[in-house]
């Protein structure tokens, strides 16, 4: 039986299946509970299988395969995105947590009503473009405000044409074009601070009361409410929803080129400085200290840049020390930069 595209499988899936012999049945993890996945066959799938993930880092939206006794994962089919915390050291394990697989499209959510905050935008596009998924910006709660403009367009500015839509999850406006992202069957998720409106939108999408809102909470007195687990749920219509609680920009894992394209502009500007070498600071001819002298480029945006480069190295420096100390230890493994998941 070939896996079903309604459920989200399509060519680049297809094609790593394929490389590795196309063995078993994928199905898609929609939910894990310690060490259990609850795996869909198809997309109207209401008897999911449950098996074991023993000593495969699976996560919600992967395809795996079953083992042939159908009682553990045997495969993980390689992922065409993957949202992945920084790693945690437990003894001398070097993991990354991927919180969750196979995002076409990933939302970072603002609430209008509250200052636009560019920094933390330019810190989720890097995290969206590493993770592999087409970022989109929403700006929600629009409801709040007399007039969106002024905000969408100081993160217009930082968005680089990426785009920024306008909604609202209480008053279902806006929904349709987020909804528009998963034509094709394809998964969507959702990405932003605590309290902007992202389980407002994910209900709005499915015109359910499927998560906890912070408001449901406050009514019985136990505070915030905030998603505890990943799970895949189904949009109406078609395509897919990853939920996933603790997607904070703060603590992700950076890798891959995800800074380059977030800022394509001051790498562009940084090709015409005339030193090669150029620090952007002093150095006569550097076109980016030129562009902030125009009033071209914010100062803000270069020292956001260098914070996030800066990150980065020290997370890569991090990581090659750990690893140096476990390849001590025992035989050698995959590791370094962007340390691909397990795949199988
Ligand atoms: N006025 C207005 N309020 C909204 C809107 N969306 C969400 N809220 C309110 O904002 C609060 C937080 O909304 P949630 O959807 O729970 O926020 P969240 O992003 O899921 O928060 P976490 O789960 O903590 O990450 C709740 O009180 C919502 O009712 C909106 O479009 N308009
Ligand atoms: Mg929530
Ligand atoms: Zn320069």
């Amino acid at each position: 039986m070939t896996p079903d595209r309604e459920l989200g499988w399509n060519d680049a899936l297809e094609a790593s299946w394929q490389s590795i012999g196309a063995p078993g049945e994928p199905g898609r993890v929609s939910r894990i509970d310690r060490g259990w996945s609850t795996v869909m066959r198809h997309a109207r799938d209401d008897q999911p299988l449950r098996i074991r993930n023993l000593y495969v880092d699976v996560a919600v939206g992967d395809w795996v395969v079953p083992s042939d006794d159908g009682e553990q994962v045997a495969h993980i089919v390689e992922r065409t995105s993957a949202f992945t915390r920084r790693a945690s050291h437990e003894g001398d394990r070097f993991e990354a947590d991927v919180l969750a697989a196979n995002i076409d499209a990933v939302f970072l959510v603002h609430a209008l009503g509250a200052p636009p905050n560019q920094r933390r935008l330019e810190r989720e596009l890097v995290l969206a473009y590493d993770s592999g998924a087409e970022p989109v910006v929403v700006l929600t709660k629009v409801d709040l405000v007399i007039d969106a403009e002024p905000t969408r367009s100081e993160l217009e500015a930082v968005a680089l044409g990426v785009p920024v839509l306008v909604a609202s999850g209480l008053e279902h406006i806006g929904i349709d074009r987020i909804r528009a992202y998963a034509a094709g069957n394809r998964t969507l998720a959702f990405l932003g601070a605590s309290g902007v409106g992202k389980s407002t939108l994910v209900n709005a999408l499915l015109d359910d009361e499927v998560m906890d809102t912070g408001e449901v909470r406050y009514a019985d007195q136990r505070g915030r409410h905030t998603t505890v687990a990943s799970q895949l749920l189904r949009l109406p219509g078609e395509g897919w929803l990853i939920d996933t609680p603790g997607v904070r920009a703060v603590s992700l894992w950076l890798s891959g080129d995800g800074i380059e394209r977030a800022f394509a502009d001051v790498f562009d500007l940084m090709d015409h400085c005339r030193f090669r070498d150029c620090k952007h600071d002093q150095e006569p001819g550097c076109a980016v200290q030129a562009a902030i002298e125009r009033g071209e480029l914010a100062p803000e945006r270069l020292t956001s840049l260098e914070r996030l480069v800066a990150e980065e190295a020290a997370l890569e420096a991090e990581q090659e020390r750990y690893v140096r100390r476990a390849d001590r230890r025992r035989p050698p493994r995959r590791s370094g930069r962007g340390q691909s998941p397990p795949t199988g």
